[in-house]
Order: structure tokens, then C-alpha cells, then sequence
């Protein structure tokens, strides 16, 4: 694979481990209960969803639709609020595309507005939030010390994305918890033969990071599952009796990946992700399931699919692993 994504690993810096002051992190209460990675979620962003809930950030209106994915992301809220009470946030998304590498977002305080380039009438929506910029900076050294080419975002004038922002909201709507933001590098929508190798190493980053800086931190993978859609849309976009799968097909493959899930363990899911991705141009193409799985160590646990459902035809489903599998509570 070219030098352009990937560096020789660098021996290890003069000192020892790397410290990392975490009483400068944006919580500064003392944290609750164990540290680490306490959940891993697969959080779809369309942004069908965010329109439908008429959040004040959003500017277009609507009446309402997708109404069992917004229920299922209902109930994950409540599990991050009572169960995982997490002090960050980790977002990897497959809207925020950086050719060259993966990067950072290390801006304190990222504040804009996000528009979906392609349903601007369904998605403008004004953020302000917080950045643990001290996890960020974590990841990014770690990740360049696993010998991957990563960039730590300095630039407040970058505009955050719609899958960034869109799985954001919906886990998180009241903003209240910090975030770190990773990029997506465009390697594997260019290069058939790239597996999905890099992002186990970015994940590998990822938990190093977290175990370091004594974070305890909820994954967020920005992903919808089978991906093709309709080219037109209904003139009321959330009228719901134009809303099914693409085809059989893509619907078939989507319930084979979330059967495995709900089996478990993780292991198998490595080679039935690339499976269902050749199958179905599965947009977790991008690797942000890839990533959240391989930081969690791909658990022995099965996954709690808290809800499917289709928009715009691509198939879309929340999902929820914690390390020991435990779902109720
Ligand atoms: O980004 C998306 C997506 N993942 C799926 C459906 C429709 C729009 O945007
Ligand atoms: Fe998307």
C-alpha cells in the first residue's frame, strides 16, 4: 500500500509512556466508574432523521416519519444517560472525507452551520459544541505511532459535516457531553484492493487514547447499512408510503449482517462486513464499524439492534455492543 496512507511505524518516544493532564478534560467531575470504551454504537445520520424531529437547530420543518429509528434512538439515549453516563463522545463519520489520512478534530469549541449538500431542504442545522481536544490530540499521536498518516484539525473555519453532526444529535441532543471527531480517509472508495486493515489500526489508537487519558467513552459509528436510494424524492419527503427497501436484495443482506450481530460473537462480523459491503455498496464502506469493533477488540458479545428501518431506501439500524453484552438496564 503507498507511503501516502501509511508510515513506518516510529520507535517509541524517549520517555516512557506518554502522560496526558486530564484535569485540563472539558468534565472536569470525577469519573463515575470504570474507565475505557463503555459502549460501541452504530448510529445511522441521514438526515431524514433530523428533520423529522424538528430540533430548533434544524431550519426546515416537517411533520413527522422514520418514526422507528427515532424510537430506537430514543431508548439509546436513555441507556447513555443511565447506563454509560460517558464524559466523551468519539464520532467517526463517512461525510467528513479527507484524501489523505485520518484527521483529528481539534478545535475547542466547533460552531457553524452543517448542510446536507444533496437534501439542503431537509438538513441546516446550527452547532456549538465542545471538543475534548485533549483525547484528540491522544488519538492523533497515537494513531501516528501505530505508523498511520494522520493530522491533528486546528482550523475553526472547517464546517463540521452532516453524519458528524446527524449521529451527534440523535444520541446526544442536548450537547452536553464533549465530542472527538475523526475523519474518514477516502482510501477505500479508491482502491478496491484497500481492505478495511487501516481502520483496526485506527482503532487500536482510538483505545489506547481512551485507556491513557481515563476516559470513559461511548463510540459512535456514523454508518447506514445497504446503501443504494432513490433518485427522486416524494414532494412530501416524509411521506411514508414511498418508503421501503431498494429491493429485496439489499434488504435480504441487511438482516444477514444483523442476524450475525444479534448472534454474536464480533469475530465473524470482520469477514461478513466486507461481505455485505461488496453486496450491497454498504456505506460502513467508510469503516467506521470497522474502526469501533476492531477499538473495542471485537467483543465475544452479541449486539442489541435496537431498531431498522429504510430511508430513502438505504437500510439503516441502531446498534448497541457494550464489552460484557449486558443490553437491559
Ligand atoms: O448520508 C446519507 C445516507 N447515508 C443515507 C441516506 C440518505 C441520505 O444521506
Ligand atoms: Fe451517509
Amino acid at each position: 500500500m503507498s507511503r501516502v496512507f501509511r508510515v513506518p511505524v516510529a520507535p517509541a518516544r524517549s520517555g516512557g509512556a506518554r502522560r496526558y493532564d486530564t484535569t485540563e478534560r472539558p468534565s472536569a467531575e470525577p469519573t463515575p466508574a470504570r474507565a475505557g470504551i463503555v459502549a460501541g454504537v452504530l448510529s445511522p445520520h441521514p438526515p431524514h432523521l433530523i428533520y423529522a424531529e424538528n430540533p430548533p437547530q434544524n431550519e426546515p420543518r416537517s411533520t413527522g416519519g422514520w418514526e422507528v429509528l427515532r424510537w430506537a434512538y430514543e431508548r439509546l439515549r436513555k441507556r447513555i444517560r443511565e447506563v454509560h453516563r460517558p464524559d466523551v463522545l468519539i464520532v467517526h463519520a463517512p461525510h467528513w472525507i479527507t484524501m489523505v489520512g485520518h484527521h483529528v478534530n481539534c478545535v475547542p469549541n466547533p460552531r457553524g452551520v452543517s448542510v446536507e449538500p444533496i437534501f439542503p431542504h431537509l438538513f441546516r442545522y446550527s452547532y456549538d459544541f465542545r471538543t475534548d481536544v485533549e483525547l484528540g490530540e491522544a488519538i492523533a499521536d497515537e494513531a501516528t505511532d501505530l505508523g498511520l498518516v494522520t493530522r491533528k484539525l486546528h482550523d475553526p473555519r472547517v464546517r463540521v459535516d452532516y453524519a458528524t453532526i446527524g449521529a451527534l444529535h440523535l444520541v446526544n441532543p442536548a450537547w452536553d457531553i464533549p465530542v472527538v471527531s475523526l475523519s474518514a480517509n477516502n482510501n477505500p472508495y479508491f482502491y478496491s484492493e484497500a481492505s478495511l486493515e487501516e481502520m483496526e489500526v485506527l482503532g487500536e489508537a482510538t483505545r489506547r487514547a481512551v485507556e491513557r487519558t481515563g476516559r470513559r467513552a461511548v463510540l459512535l459509528a456514523s454508518n447506514s447499512l445497504s446503501h443504494l436510494h432513490w433518485h427522486e424524492e416524494p414532494e412530501l419527503p416524509e411521506d411514508m408510503e414511498r418508503e421501503h427497501p431498494y429491493n429485496n436484495h439489499q434488504y435480504r443482506w441487511d438482516m444477514k449482517l444483523l442476524e450475525a450481530i444479534r448472534r454474536g460473537p464480533t469475530a465473524p462480523l470482520r469477514e461478513l462486513i466486507t461481505e455485505h459491503i461488496e453486496a450491497t455498496a454498504s456505506e460502513t464502506k467508510a469503516g467506521s464499524l470497522t474502526w469501533m469493533l476492531a477499538a473495542m477488540g471485537w467483543p465475544q458479545v452479541p449486539g442489541d439492534v435496537m431498531g431498522y428501518g429504510t430511508i430513502i431506501g438505504t437500510g439503516n439500524a441502531v446498534v448497541e455492543w457494550t464489552p460484557e453484552g449486558g443490553h437491559r438496564g
